[in-house]
């Protein structure tokens, strides 16, 4: 499946190795792949935070109790085993959470989010201080053909972007106040659930409601990528990275719900922006999970980068490419560090009832 995001901390760590190399420190790649070092990141924590107290459900879905197939026999190993899964019902955000929904929890508490800090020193050892600048990880077409093997090609690290600057200083979200907040890590999204009185989804909760009712079903609108020739997802056409036809409309982020909803009535559960999971992410998992309300391994484990413990993210983005990534498939698993923010992930949030009167 893609590499897209699975090497997510990777590529901001190399991205600020890159800044580095440029300003003529050699450290270069190694960094990338310098993960078992200083930092303690595979312990594992409590899920996340309390239950919430009551949020306000205006624009939330109620999702009824019930079971499900989670996984996928036809898709990569980690959707499998396909398993039965019994939730309990919960509210979920009807779309994304936007850039004006964010701006609203900052203006209220003053958080600053992880990637408008300057990073720690500690978790970036043998790097010159003042090399430690804000900044997040922006995806840049390359302008010719590259190998899709090298996922640097298209992501750099930019000093000054962040959710309000999306591609950088010189950017901004004025103008796209309903797109998805980007660049939030999920550090980041726990905080502004917090804040609302919500959690994030576990990725079970995710699955189900993604698939809206449509169980085993290869996309959450049914069998077929185009009905009739009509994208039902801002993904990504033409050739990855460097030529999006824009045949859905959408070269990067879209405004939420341009798209027709799933059958609970939730848009872009396929598409748009990575949406951030509560559950640890494990290959594995699925062959241990609990039938009932599961909430993910109490650990992380990713083979490609064990050292590194991720969270699940679900629904691929407006990057998600045929040739390169089918995340937008309801059963489709990424993972990337929990304090990493990128300019395709965001999230949104659910709470667990009770159900409406
Ligand atoms: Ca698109
Ligand atoms: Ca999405």
């Amino acid at each position: 499946m893609s590499k897209e995001s699975d090497t997510a901390k990777a590529t901001r760590q190399f991205a600020v190795a890159l800044a580095i190399v440029l300003a003529g420190v050699a450290v270069g790649y190694f960094l990338t792949r310098s993960h078992e070092g200083p930092r303690p990141r595979n312990r594992p924590t409590a899920l996340g935070h309390d239950v919430p107290s009551a949020p306000n459900t205006n624009n939330m879905v109620w999702i009824p109790g019930g079971t499900f197939w989670m996984g996928s026999e036809g898709g990569n190993p980690d959707e499998q085993p396909v398993h039965q899964v019994r939730l309990d019902g919960f509210w979920i955000d009807k779309t994304e959470v936007t850039n004006e929904e964010f701006e609203k929890f900052v203006r209220a508490t003053g958080y600053v989010t992880v990637a408008e800090r300057k990073p720690d020193p500690k978790d970036f050892r043998g790097v010159p201080s003042d090399k430690l600048v804000p900044g997040a990880v922006v995806f840049t077409p390359p302008p010719g053909d590259v190998s899709l093997e090298n996922h640097y090609a298209w992501w750099q690290y930019m000093p000054g972007a962040n959710w309000r600057h999306p591609e950088g200083p010189d950017t901004t979200i004025r103008g796209r106040e309903k797109h998805p907040v980007v660049h939030v890590c999920w550090e980041d999204a726990i905080a502004y659930a917090k804040w609302c009185g919500k959690r994030l989804p576990s990725e079970a909760e995710w699955e189900y409601a993604a698939r809206g009712g449509q169980d085993r079903q290869l996309y959450i609108w049914g069998k077929e990528q185009a009905p009739d020739g009509q994208w039902q997802a801002n993904i990504w056409q033409g050739k990855f990275p460097n030529e999006n036809t824009m045949a859905d409309r959408f070269r990067a982020t879209a405004p939420v719900a341009q798209f027709a909803p799933n059958g609970f009535g939730l848009y872009d559960m396929a598409g748009n922006v990575w949406e951030w999971c509560l559950d640890w992410y494990r290959p594995d998992y699925y062959a241990k999970s609990p039938a009932a309300n599961p909430f993910g391994p109490l650990d992380s484990f990713d083979p490609n980068e064990p050292g590194l413990a991720k969270r699940v993210m679900r629904g691929g983005s407006y990057l998600c490419s045929d040739l390169y990534c089918t995340g937008y498939r309801p059963s489709a698993r990424m993972k990337s560090s929990p304090d990493t923010g990128l300019s395709h992930t965001g999230f949104r949030c659910v709470w667990p009832g009770p159900p409406p009167k």
